[in-house]
């Protein structure tokens, strides 16, 4: 009994499947005062992109009304979208991040 394996009754076998956390989004919606400079430089500042790439998204949300930034998990999304957001109302604009999930 100590040493030897008498069960002979079937494991159920369980299947570990390790679900890979849902990416959100951060999506640049455009508006009518924020100066295009100022979404540039919050671009590079939170998301870190460079100079050529916060233009694109600059003039891709300017022309098409929305552009996404780029990807995280939930909680980084988040907080970078409120960060980005609250860089444009302490200066009195209307600039606004907001986040989604992925499909
Ligand atoms: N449309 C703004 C302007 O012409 C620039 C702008 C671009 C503002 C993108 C917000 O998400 C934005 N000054």
């Amino acid at each position: 009994m100590s040493d030897t394996n008498t069960n002979t009754t079937p494991k159920a076998k369980v299947e570990l499947k390790t679900e890979r956390p849902k990416l959100h989004k951060v999506i640049l919606v455009n508006d009518d005062y924020t100066p295009r400079e100022f979404v540039v430089l919050v671009l590079k500042a939170e998301f870190r992109v460079s100079e050529d790439q916060a233009m694109r998204v600059m003039m891709t949300a300017h022309r098409r009304g929305t552009c996404v930034v780029a990807v995280y998990t939930k909680d980084v999304a988040e907080t970078k979208a409120t960060n980005a957001t609250d860089a444009g109302r302490k200066k009195g604009y209307p600039l606004l991040f907001t986040t989604e999930p992925e499909e």
